[in-house]
C-alpha cells in the first residue's frame, strides 16, 4: 500500500485535539463509551493491534428478544418490497432526515433510491428496522443495515453498512437513537456478523478519517438564488455562468454508458483499482451489477471502450440524491449528483471527470458533489469544485485500524 495513504500525524492530531476539546468541555459520550469502538483515550496507543476490538460471542448468547422501547412505541420490520412501507420510510426521511447546519436543505432520497440502497445482494429484511407509535401506527423512527464485504488492509471482513438512522423531529433527545443502534447491532449479531461501517456528520468516538465535500456548480444561477452558493468577490452573474460553462457532450472517444455485458470487465477494473486503498469494498460481479449498473434516477455509470481493441480502460459513476430546499419561493428541489466510484487507467482522471460533469449537466443536475476520497483531490481544483462546509466522518464498529488514515487512503463511498 502506498505510503501516501497512511499518515501517523495529520488525522492523529485532529483526533487528539477533538479529545482534548471534549475533555475541557466536559462532553462525554454516555452511550458510545460503552461500545466496542475506538475510544479517544486509545488514540496513538501503539500496543493496540489491528482487528476486532472484542471477539464474537457464541450465537446462543446473543439476546433473543428485541430491546425495550418506551411503552408507547413498538418495533416493526420494514418490508421494502411493499410500496406502502417504502412510502412510509420515504416520507419519514423526507421530513426528518439530515439537514445542513443552516437548515436550508434536507436530503430527499427517492423511493427507488431507498429500494436500491436497501435490497442489496444477500440483504436481510430484519435489518430494515422501524419504530411505530402503538396507537396511530405512524412510523416515527428508522435505522437500516445491509451486508457488505469490506477489506481493511489485507483482511476482508463481513460487515453491516449502517445508514438512514432517523428519529422524528418531535422525538429527539430522548435517547431513542442508542436503543435503535443496539437493536440493529443485535440483529446483525444474529447473522453472525460482528463489524460495521458507517458515516456521520457528527463527531463520535472515533473517526477512522474525516472527509470533506467539494461542490462543482452546474447551474450557478439557481445555486446562488437558493443560497447554496454565493457570487464570488468581483464576480457578476454572467461571468459566473461563463466560468462554469461546459461543452455540450463528452469529448473522450469511446465514452459510453455502462451495460450489463460490461459487468465482468468493470469488476476486474474496479477490483484492481480498489486494491490500493486501505479500506475498500470487496466487490464481486454480483455487487457490481447491483451497485454500478445504471439504474434510472438512482445511479449512472459510464466507461471508456478503446475504439481499436474494445478494451474497457476507464470507468466513472455518480448517484442521484436531491435535497429539498426549505422555504424558498421559487424552487423546491436541488438536483445533486454525488461522485461514486471512478477508475482511470488510460484517460486522464481529470478528463474523465470533466466528461462526467458534462453528462450530469446534460441530465439537468444543479450541482456535482465529490468527497476528497481516493484520487479525487487530483481533479477537484482544476475542474472548479469548491470546498463545502460540511465534513463527513467515517467509522468502523468493533474494528481497530492501526494507522491513522487520510481521506485519500479510503476507497469506500457510503450513500
Ligand atoms: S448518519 C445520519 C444520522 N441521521 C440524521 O442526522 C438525521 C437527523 N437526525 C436524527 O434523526 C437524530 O438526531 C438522530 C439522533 C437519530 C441522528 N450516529 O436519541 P438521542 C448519538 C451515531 O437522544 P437524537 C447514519 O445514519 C449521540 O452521540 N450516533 O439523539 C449512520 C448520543 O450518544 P452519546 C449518534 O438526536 C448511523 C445519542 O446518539 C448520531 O434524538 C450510524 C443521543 O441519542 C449518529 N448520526 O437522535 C449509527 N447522532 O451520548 C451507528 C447522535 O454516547 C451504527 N448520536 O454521545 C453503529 C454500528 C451498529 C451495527 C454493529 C453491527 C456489529
Amino acid at each position: 500500500h502506498g505510503d501516501s495513504a497512511v499518515s501517523n500525524n495529520a488525522s492523529l492530531e485532529t483526533i487528539v485535539q477533538s479529545f482534548q476539546d471534549s475533555m475541557t468541555l466536559g462532553k462525554r459520550h454516555k452511550f458510545w463509551e460503552t461500545q466496542p469502538v475506538g475510544q479517544y483515550k486509545d488514540v496513538g496507543d501503539a500496543s493496540l493491534t489491528e482487528g476486532p476490538i472484542e471477539p464474537p460471542t457464541p450465537l446462543s448468547e446473543v439476546k433473543q428478544e428485541p430491546y425495550n422501547l418506551p411503552s408507547a412505541y413498538e418495533w416493526t420490520t420494514c418490508d421494502m418490497d411493499s410500496s406502502e412501507t417504502c412510502d412510509e420510510v420515504y416520507v419519514l426521511l423526507k421530513n426528518n432526515y439530515v439537514e445542513d447546519d443552516e437548515n436550508m436543505f434536507r436530503f430527499n432520497y427517492s423511493k427507488e433510491f431507498l429500494r436500491w440502497a436497501l435490497r442489496v445482494p444477500g440483504y436481510y429484511r430484519s435489518w430494515h428496522i422501524g419504530v411505530r407509535a402503538k396507537t396511530s401506527k405512524k412510523l416515527v423512527a428508522f435505522i437500516s443495515g445491509v451486508p457488505a464485504r469490506i477489506r481493511v488492509n489485507e483482511e476482508v471482513v463481513k460487515m453491516a453498512e449502517i445508514n438512514f438512522l432517523c428519529v422524528h423531529k418531535k422525538l429527539r433527545s430522548k435517547r431513542l437513537a442508542p436503543v435503535m443502534i443496539k437493536e440493529v447491532t443485535r440483529r446483525v449479531h444474529l447473522e453472525n456478523i460482528w463489524q460495521a461501517a458507517y458515516t456521520a456528520g457528527v463527531v463520535l468516538p472515533t473517526p477512522i478519517t474525516t472527509c470533506q465535500y467539494w461542490h462543482r456548480s452546474l447551474n450557478p444561477k439557481k445555486l446562488i438564488d437558493v443560497g447554496f452558493s454565493r457570487l464570488g468577490a468581483r464576480m457578476t452573474m454572467s461571468r459566473t455562468i461563463k466560468l462554469y460553462k461546459l461543452p455540450d457532450s463528452p469529448v473522450t472517444p469511446g465514452f459510453r454508458k455502462m451495460e450489463l455485458r460490461d459487468v465482468p470487465a468493470v469488476t476486474r477494473l474496479l477490483r484492481n483499482y480498489l486494491s490500493q486503498f486501505v479500506v475498500a469494498p470487496d466487490f464481486d460481479e454480483n455487487d457490481v451489477e447491483h451497485w454500478l449498473l445504471p439504474n434510472e434516477n438512482v445511479v449512472d455509470s459510464f466507461l471508456v471502450e478503446s475504439p481499436g481493441n474494445h478494451e474497457i480502460t476507464d470507468f466513472c459513476s455518480f448517484y442521484t440524491l436531491p435535497s429539498s430546499i426549505l422555504g424558498n419561493q421559487n424552487y423546491s428541489t436541488l438536483k445533486a449528483a454525488y461522485s461514486y466510484y471512478n477508475v482511470s487507467t488510460k484517460t486522464p482522471l481529470t478528463q474523465l471527470m470533466n466528461d462526467v460533469l458534462i453528462v450530469a449537466k446534460q441530465k439537468d443536475f444543479d450541482v456535482f458533489n465529490a468527497l476528497d476520497v481516493m484520487h479525487n483531490e487530483s481533479f477537484l481544483k482544476e475542474l472548479k469544485f469548491g470546498p463545502g462546509d460540511g465534513q463527513l466522518h467515517y467509522y468502523l464498529y468493533n474494528y481497530r485500524i492501526r494507522n491513522a488514515l487520510k481521506p485519500s487512503g479510503l476507497g469506500l463511498v457510503l450513500l
